[in-house]
């Protein structure tokens, strides 16, 4: 379980009612003088993130480089090209054979993945799951991550409020079986629950295709003309649910609560397409994991267990600096 050292909350004032309580643990690592100019004697560490072009990763990953160099890290950064465990695991068998000193990884399954991985922390690889993580919890040293249940309830707080408390909703997901996601959900439904006059539909899965999650929602509307509002779990998922409502002249018409920011959903919130975004902090989760790693490195405990912030963002607070600062980034 976890041992967080100690508890932040970070309540986030977001305009338009809409506030985000989260809670950051703060590490005992991170500032104790481990930091130190790249050498040849530099420990490595291999970032692996769940999808190399995904905007979420790329602010991940630029944090995470800073980071390494300001502890004098040696980091490199690798990416799935698809959301695959067959894709994955040959990049994590790759990298084992390197025998790195540390692993950053955000696996893409809660358990396929586990052989893999038990067997790179047991050759001395110090492992930090970054977003997603496994079901097993040997595997780790520390496990970075937003609190995605609480993520999910607030988007549906907000969707229910955007949709007026009544219609029909329906989630988009990725695929079964990735722990973010899924909690996602958890999270969703059962603050829907609370709604009694708004039914959710069975939630789709569009394996992070954007194109997929734009048919999906063209059909959804046509098998449900009174379809009032929508769930998308992450970046790609936005970005094909704002292109299907475009592609069907229905921006506006149903509301939509995408997980993420990135810059197409960013401008889909701004044209209106999407009503409300649920943004992480992917820098946050890449510097902390190189600050877990670094006082590992330099005989000092990591914290097991690290909640990062998110916030809640719409039209009337997307220009306040406070805010687009979670916007994330296309490139470093
Ligand atoms: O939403 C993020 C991440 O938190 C999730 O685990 C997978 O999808 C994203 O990477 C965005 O595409």
């Amino acid at each position: 379980m976890s041992s967080i050292r100690s508890k932040r909350t970070l309540l986030v004032a977001v305009g338009a009612g809409l506030a985000l309580a989260t809670t950051a643990a703060c590490t005992s690592s991170g500032s104790g003088g481990d930091s130190a100019a790249a050498g040849a004697g530099s420990k490595k560490v291999t970032l692996i993130t769940g999808m190399k072009s995904d905007p979420f990763y790329i602010t991940m990953a630029c944090a995470a480089q800073a980071a390494a160099k300001a502890k004098g890290l040696d980091l490199t950064v690798e990416g799935s090209a698809q959301w695959d465990v067959s894709v994955q695991r040959p990049l994590i068998d790759s990298v084992a054979a390197s025998r790195p000193d540390g692993l950053m990884i955000s696996p893409v399954d809660t358990d396929a993945l586990t052989p893999s991985l038990k067997q790179i922390q047991a050759s001395g690889t110090k492992i930090a799951l970054v977003d997603t993580s496994v079901t097993d919890p040997s595997i780790g040293i520390s496990r970075i991550s937003s609190d995605n249940e609480e993520g999910g309830r607030t988007a549906a707080k907000a969707l229910a409020k955007q949709m007026g408390e009544k219609g029909t909703a329906i989630v988009i997901s990725v695929k079964p079986g990735i722990s973010t996601t899924d909690a996602r959900i958890k999270g969703f439904t059962e603050e829907m629950a609370n709604y009694p006059d708004i039914t959710v539909l069975p939630t789709l899965y569009d394996n992070d295709e954007p194109a997929t999650a734009a048919s999906q929602i063209q059909s959804t509307l046509a098998a449900h003309p009174d379809l009032g509002g929508a769930f998308a779990i992450n970046t790609n998922t936005g970005k094909g649910i704002a292109a299907g409502l475009k592609q069907a002249g229905k921006q506006g018409a149903v509301k939509v609560a995408a997980f993420d920011a990135e810059p197409e959903e960013v401008a889909a919130l701004k044209a209106g397409t999407l009503q409300v975004l649920v943004a992480q902090d992917p820098a946050a989760i890449g510097a902390k994991a190189v600050d877990q790693l670094s006082a590992t490195f330099n005989g000092r405990p990591a914290a097991k267990q690290i909640g990062t912030p998110m916030v809640a963002i719409t039209k009337d607070n997307m220009d306040d600096p406070e805010v687009s600062k979670y916007f994330y980034r296309s490139s470093c």
